[in-house]
């Protein structure tokens, strides 16, 4: 017999760091939905508009409960709030620093449906998503009691804290639903007043129109001007509502490698530059970079990571160093070109007047998404 504890138990075998079962069934808060994507809050992402999006029994009739699990991702490298401003560097999300957790999850997510199938045997039908199909996973993640859905939106637990990827496997077996959290967040409000946009325009509630990782994942045109300043230097997703969480300060942290920042070569004029330079003390605890000479002493290979990346040196990857650096990486998901355009942003709000013959040379380049977006960088070189 499958029993509840039994698929925990092996959830937790195949490497996930927690799971639950929530029943599926429509619960309330699949109501608040169809509002959000009526207030316009989704933006361009109209995937999220296809009505199975609803209810997982839409994706299979027979569905009566819903394996959730959880990987959590912390590396343990210092948050975006403790990182002091560097007009080198830019910001790219935690949960990107290593490998794509799409993978990662899904070949997890497979064995443990190889595991039940075996057990379960004839009639066993069940259906993997993470993240690309059409399910509300943080809802359903809610109700098998992987962390209470906070007032930042993310799932939160106080143990594993928020830096976790969710995975679930639609099932057809009855399986004893587990305990959802009581809400954690109290009266706090702290990731309400460090959102640089105020995306979270309501507890629990976010515009994702406002939110940078949006702006600089999903959308794929101009950022809106409106946005840019606050961009600062994010070039890739945001941590901001997560790195000031008090649950987030004292997470537990992943051994897995693939989370890791990636190391990464970077072969880079530094000779002029004001920080970042050869015998800097790096930011972060765990890494150490190495400097050394290749050219008389003033271009240097850099053994770095993602973690922090320079902005000149993300601006210069070009397609096809792109396509080397990010390959099997979440950052794939912006694109060159949406990277790009976010690092000239950055690069606009640093302050930093080196960049200026890099913003240039876009600037009269033939991507007119990229000439526009290096030209408005310029101007705010020029206003400081
Ligand atoms: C679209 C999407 C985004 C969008 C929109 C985010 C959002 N909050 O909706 C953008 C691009 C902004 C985004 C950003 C991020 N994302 Co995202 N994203 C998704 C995706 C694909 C769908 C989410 C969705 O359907 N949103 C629609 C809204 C309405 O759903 P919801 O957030 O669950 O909203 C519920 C509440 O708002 C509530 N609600 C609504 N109104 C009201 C009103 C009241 C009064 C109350 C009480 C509740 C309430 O009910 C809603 C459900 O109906 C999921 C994967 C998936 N398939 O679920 C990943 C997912 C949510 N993202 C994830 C991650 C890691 C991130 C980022 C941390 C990445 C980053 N560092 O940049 C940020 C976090 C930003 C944030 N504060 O949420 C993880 C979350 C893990 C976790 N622990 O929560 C997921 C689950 C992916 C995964 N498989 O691991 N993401
Ligand atoms: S991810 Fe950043 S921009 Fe989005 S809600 Fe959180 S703090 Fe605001
Ligand atoms: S910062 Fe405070 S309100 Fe926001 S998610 Fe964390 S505990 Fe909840």
């Amino acid at each position: 017999m499958v029993t509840a504890a039994w698929v925990i138990e092996q959830g937790r075998a195949v490497g996930f760091d927690k799971v639950g079962i929530a029943p599926a069934a429509a619960v309330p808060e699949l109501e608040f939905f169809p509002q959000w994507l009526e207030q316009g809050y989704g933006g361009e992402m109209d995937y999220l508009r296809q009505l199975r999006r609803r209810d997982v029994r839409e994706l299979l009739a027979e569905a009566r409960s819903v394996i959730c699990c959880a990987l959590g991702y912390d590396s343990g490298s210092p948050r975006s709030t403790e990182v002091p401003y560097d007009v080198e560097r830019g910001w790219i999300s935690r949960y990107a620093w290593g490998d794509d957790y799409h993978e990662i999850i899904a070949e997890k997510l497979e064995a443990l449906r190889a595991r039940l199938a075996e057990r379960a045997g004839v009639g066993f039908q069940a259906k993997l998503y993470v993240d690309t199909g059409p399910v509300l996973e943080r809802v359903y993640g809610r109700y098998a009691g992987l962390g209470w859905q906070a007032k930042n939106t993310c799932l939160l637990d106080a143990e594993l804290g928020s830096f976790f990827f969710l995975g679930v496997l639609v099932t057809n077996l009855e399986l004893e639903p587990s305990e959802p959290l009581a809400d954690g967040c109290g009266s706090c409000t702290l990731c309400i007043e460090a959102c640089p946009t105020e995306a979270i325009v309501a507890p629990y509630v976010l515009d994702a129109r406002r939110c940078l990782s949006y702006l600089t994942i999903e959308l794929r045109g101009t950022i809106p001007e409106e946005f840019r300043p606050a961009l600062g230097r994010h070039v890739f997703g945001c941590d901001i509502c997560q790195d000031v969480c008090p649950y987030n300060r004292r997470s537990w942290v992943s051994d897995l490698p693939v989370f890791q920042p990636r190391p990464v070569e970077t072969k880079l004029e530094t000779r002029n530059s004001k920080l970042g330079k050869r015998g800097e003390k790096s930011e972060n605890r765990k890494e150490k970079t190495e400097n050394r000479d290749t050219e008389h002493g003033s271009r240097v290979a850099n053994r770095e990571s993602l973690f922090h990346p320079r902005l000149d040196w993300l601006a210069s990857l070009g397609e096809e160093g792109y396509r080397r650096v990010f390959e099997k990486s979440a950052v794939r998901r912006a694109k060159w070109r949406g990277l790009v355009r976010n690092t000239l942003v950055a690069m606009g709000n640093s302050g930093n007047a080196r960049f200026r013959p890099l913003l240039e040379k876009f600037a009269a380049g033939d991507d007119p998404l990229l000439a526009e977006h290096a030209r408005w960088a310029l101007q705010q070189l020029e206003a400081q």
